[in-house]
């Protein structure tokens, strides 16, 4: 049974990072509860959900993939690119240290763990305005001792690597083109975003089924075609504070490789 690390999500939330998303009220009772319908939905899939509570000081910390990394034999905590974001790790690093023996990206390098999309093992790595070089050097070295390979990727437009790009399989990409080229992914099925639904690329994978945004008939239209089982979840809230459905949980087997 995968392991979904979750937290709750802060009281003041509508103090979060924003960078291409403009302000806008954010209603955090409704956000508490589309996040509880989220924690469901993972369960529903078959996670073992754990919740981290509420960090009141800390607006962002309900997006706790971008504090790690977490591969199979190893979890890496990240040096997040938001300074505002960096203290957010240490309650996941409690928890995470149960699982996985830790590494760490120490400065001046920095990344998101929303930039990180694994693939097998690979590692695509999105160099944003919050993954610099150095930040991607130390993750390559770290993930290179457990035999991942890491590719940097650029992108444009948007926060992170997976809010243009994530894997619905294991050969089959869902890709946002306006932020991220299909070249950088050779040898994948790439399936595009419909046009009209800008922020439809952010899914996740639980097993076979992908959890997806609710909003974007279209492109999950395109999924149920091409085969996939779609769940959706309301995250309209989560969304105004520029996250999705990667970056509210970590998702593991719990048995290290
Ligand atoms: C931030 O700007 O850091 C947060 N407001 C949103 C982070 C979303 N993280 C993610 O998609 N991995």
């Amino acid at each position: 049974m995968p392991i979904a690390i979750t937290r709750d999500v802060s009281p003041t939330l509508a103090d979060c990072q924003l960078t291409h998303v403009a302000r806008s009220p954010i209603d955090i009772e409704r956000a508490q509860t589309q996040h509880r319908a989220y924690q469901r939905a993972l369960a529903s899939l078959g996670c073992r959900v754990l919740a981290l509570e509420a960090e009141p000081d800390m607006p962002d910390a309900v997006f706790v993939e971008d504090v790690a990394v977490v591969l199979d034999d190893v979890a890496i905590m990240t040096r997040p690119g938001a300074a505002s974001r960096r203290a957010e790790g240490a309650s996941v690093a409690e928890l995470l240290a149960r699982y996985r023996p830790l590494r760490s990206i120490e400065a001046p390098g920095t990344l998101d763990g929303g930039d990180v999309l694994r693939v097998g093992h690979t590692l695509f790595v999105g160099q944003s305005g919050r993954s610099n070089a150095d930040g991607i050097a130390q993750l390559a070295k770290l993930a290179g001792q457990s035999g991942y390979a890491v590719r940097a990727v650029p992108i444009r437009g948007c926060l992170h690597l997976k809010s243009a790009v994530t894997a619905v399989r294991d050969d089959t990409l869902l890709l946002q083109p306006a932020w991220v080229d299909a070249a950088s992914f050779p040898g994948f099925t790439v399936i595009e975003v419909d046009p009209s639904e800008e922020h439809a690329a952010n899914i996740l994978r639980i097993g076979d089924s992908v959890v997806m945004p609710a909003g974007f008939p279209r492109t999950h239209q395109r999924l149920v075609d091409a085969g996939i089982d779609v769940v959706t979840v309301d995250v309209s809230e989560l969304q105004k504070a520029e996250g999705a459905t990667t970056c509210c949980s970590l998702v593991f087997a719990e048995a290290a490789a």
